[in-house]
């Protein structure tokens, strides 16, 4: 029998000098075109911004095949969610969110008031955004996990208000799936919405005047949560009437390793995330050829194997996908920068120290038991994270993405006067005197 055809494209980057953009364009990555998804959804947020619920109803039929008999979730069906989850569901769930509250708990930022000059201080508060929206997508995979990934950071910032939309499935007559219904029982949030894609977060965004049983819904202040291309493109077209986090695309893997590294847990970790999508990124950067050859062979024997094999293959075999050689780990580490992968994995010598050096990640996972979907579900770390290279900019979803920092100024005469001499003169050689006169004046009667 031949041997089967490789999974992952090698670009071989050893003896190679590249530029810091000559780098980021040899790495395998797809593009994502949400400018084109934003102008397929802008009327759908336009009409759900002028005809509210109705307009949510009429784009659930056409793209979600069915007309919700309700909007807003109703208190029963929350209750009867939960009443019927799987037990070791519910247990595990409660494993995850207590691991992620531990975790948040301690990110929680206390006021900090410092003393600039005798009788000046400023104090930075830290206020929780009052009302937000979080989307849990309801399409390949239902993903209960997201919900608690979502909601968890937002209870612990003290968000007062949180609206939580999940499209409407068929299947449960219009609701959406039931363990996300039971998830969000589980961690207290009552206002949930049959909802989903580019008209969910236009609903959330926009509120409406009445949802269908008589009561308006209020527009949010800050919409999150992962979603797919027209969910992004959505929150960004909302976006300045509402706050939003990243714009979530199709998951990525990077793992760094060397000839230390087991290949069949680097094989099935980078199957683990092309499991979700066949546009999801799965790249290995090694200076191992042995390795590779390794992780090769347990693809080959771990793929046929998965049960979404060809979603996996498709991915694995993407342009957004590969392997990239590199003739050793302080040149790999250049490599997964340049890259900023959604989830980073080290296995590697010394992985702990290699990890200390990463710079740009959604988020790493360091050493051979440490596996991302280790993150994806019960770490304590959040999964909500950059992607196509965003995580050179932002980090993942956590409890700061909820908080505003709020400086509060409070100086006495005195310390007024000894900063008046550094604002007038400013004020002065910026051309806008008033604004000196507006401290002179307090000094002069
Ligand atoms: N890996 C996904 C999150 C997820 N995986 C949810 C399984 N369930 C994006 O970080
Ligand atoms: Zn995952």
């Amino acid at each position: 029998m031949p041997a089967p055809a490789p999974y992952l494209a090698v670009t071989d980057l050893r003896s190679r000098t590249l530029t810091a953009a000559e780098l980021t364009a040899a790495l395998p990555r797809a593009g994502l075109d949400v400018d084109a998804a934003a102008e397929a959804v802008r009327p759908v947020v336009e009409d759900v911004a002028s005809r509210g619920a109705e307009a949510v109803l009429d784009a659930s039929e056409r793209f979600d095949g069915i007309r919700p008999a309700h909007l807003r979730v109703p208190q029963e069906a929350l209750d009867r969610a939960l009443a019927e989850l799987d037990p070791a569901i519910r247990t595990a769930l409660e494993e995850s969110a207590a691991r992620v509250r531990a975790v948040d708990s301690a990110q929680a930022r206390p006021d900090e008031t410092v003393e600039v000059a005798p009788g000046g201080t400023v104090t930075q508060r830290w206020v929780p955004v009052r009302r937000v929206g979080l989307y849990v997508p309801g399409g390949r995979a239902v993903l209960p996990s997201s919900v608690v990934m979502n909601v968890v950071p937002a209870q612990v910032a003290g968000v007062e208000q949180i609206v939580l939309a999940s499209p409407p499935q068929k299947e449960f007559g219009g609701l959406p799936h039931p363990t996300i219904l039971a998830a969000c029982a589980l961690l207290g949030v009552t206002e949930v919405l049959a909802a989903g894609g580019a008209q969910a977060i236009a609903l959330l965004a926009h509120g409406a005047d009445d949802l269908g049983d008589g009561r308006a819904l209020q527009g949010v202040d800050l919409v999150t949560g992962p979603g797919n291309v027209y969910v992004a493109a959505a929150k960004r077209l909302v976006r300045g009437r509402v706050g939003i986090d990243a714009e979530a695309g199709p998951t990525e893997i990077a793992i760094l390793a060397d000839d230390t590294a087991d290949p069949a847990f680097v094989a099935a970790d980078l199957i683990s995330q092309a499991e979700h999508d066949p546009l999801a990124a799965s790249v290995l950067v090694t200076d191992s050829p042995a390795l590779l050859e390794g992780v090769e062979a347990a693809l080959a024997a771990q793929v046929p194997e998965a049960a979404h094999h060809e979603r996996i293959a498709t991915a694995l075999r993407g342009e957004q996908s590969g392997a990239v050689l590199v003739e050793d780990v302080a040149r790999g580490l250049e490599v997964v920068d340049a890259y900023g992968a959604e989830h980073l994995e080290i296995q590697t010598a010394h992985a702990a120290d290699v990890a200390a050096r990463v710079t740009n990640a959604g988020a790493v996972f360091v050493g051979p038991h440490s596996p991302v979907s280790l993150g994806d579900y019960a770490a304590g770390s959040n999964h909500v994270l950059p992607t196509g290279g965003t995580s050179r900019f932002t980090g993942g979803l956590g409890v700061q993405t909820f908080l505003r920092g709020i400086h509060v100024v409070h100086y006495d005469r005195d310390a007024l006067a000894g900063a008046r001499t550094a604002a007038t003169t400013l004020a002065a050689a910026e051309g806008l005197p008033a604004h000196g006169t507006a401290i002179d004046i307090r000094f002069e009667r």
